[in-house]
């Protein structure tokens, strides 16, 4: 079994990629199951083989203990990874090959509070994973956006310990030429330099620099892939990064 956590922020097009991927890869000939991980979510655009919704009740934890909405997630993650056996068990019984874990909304949460990575290494135990990071069109067409995405990226690369691939959502919202441009800032830390020159002042050009500096120095990883759910733009490229990670023991940032 091979597990794709798929992380980002809030909005930045994870279950619709989960749905649009899943529809993808069957469509393909490719086994696949759909894990939801969000307790929170009311309506996702796919039907889940396996969901933490049915172990923790996330609207319950919310009135009994009189919580707001990130209070709650955080209470209904910890209550989840009490259950994280029974999900992976879940998971196993579907054998399929791949297996597409949406990931929660509030990614700070999950993240960075113990819960989300014993969730993570709970239901992949010994199989394969990696993490599909979104960067969101929306926040990464400008320069200083685009750095900020990629270093949570890295912070979540740190966290879950994964083998990541960078993805561009929803790339139908920029012009070709601009798709581009990011993909060579993604590839070439002075493009961005440049870039980041160009078009901000100050303190915030100063620490951005600094921290490109940085960037350079560990390396900055493969490039964006750019996709787009809703068009269906990008999953042959992904696929085949798929096949290479999975299959080739690759780790990118080794
Ligand atoms: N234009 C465009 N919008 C998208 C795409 N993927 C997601 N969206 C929209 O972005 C919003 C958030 O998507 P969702 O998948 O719920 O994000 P999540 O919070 O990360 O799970 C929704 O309104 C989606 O319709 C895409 O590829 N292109
Ligand atoms: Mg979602």
């Amino acid at each position: 079994m091979f597990f794709m956590f798929i992380v980002g922020t809030a909005g930045s097009g994870k279950s619709l990629l989960t749905a649009a991927l899943e529809e993808w890869l069957a469509s393909s000939e490719i086994s696949v199951a759909v894990v939801n991980l969000d307790p929170g979510v009311e309506s996702p655009p796919y039907t889940s083989d396996v969901d933490i919704r049915d172990y923790v009740n996330y609207g319950e934890i919310m009135q009994q203990f009189g919580l707001g909405p990130n209070g709650a997630l955080v209470a209904s993650l910890d209550m989840g990874v009490g259950h994280v056996n029974e999900i992976r068990e879940e998971v196993v019984d579907l054998g399929r090959d791949y297996v597409l874990v949406d990931c929660p909304g509030q990614m700070e949460l999950f993240a960075y509070r113990s819960s989300g990575p014993l969730m993570v290494s709970g239901v992949k135990e010994q199989d394969s994973a990696l993490s599909l990071y979104l960067l969101d069109s929306n926040i990464a067409r400008l320069p200083s956006g685009f750095l900020s995405s990629l270093l949570l990226g890295l912070s979540i690369n740190i966290r879950f310990g994964l083998p990541q691939l960078n993805l561009l959502s929803k790339t139908d919202i920029l012009s070709d030429e601009l798709v581009e441009e990011i993909i060579g800032w993604s590839m070439d830390p002075y493009l961005l330099e440049d870039a980041l020159d160009d078009s901000s002042q100050g303190l915030i050009r100063e620490y951005s620099i600094a921290i490109l500096r940085v960037i350079r120095e560990i390396g900055s990883g493969p490039g964006v892939i750019p996709i787009s759910a809703k068009q269906v733009i990008g999953f042959e490229t992904l696929y085949g990064e798929f096949q290479r990670i999975l299959l080739g023991g690759d780790n990118l940032y080794e």
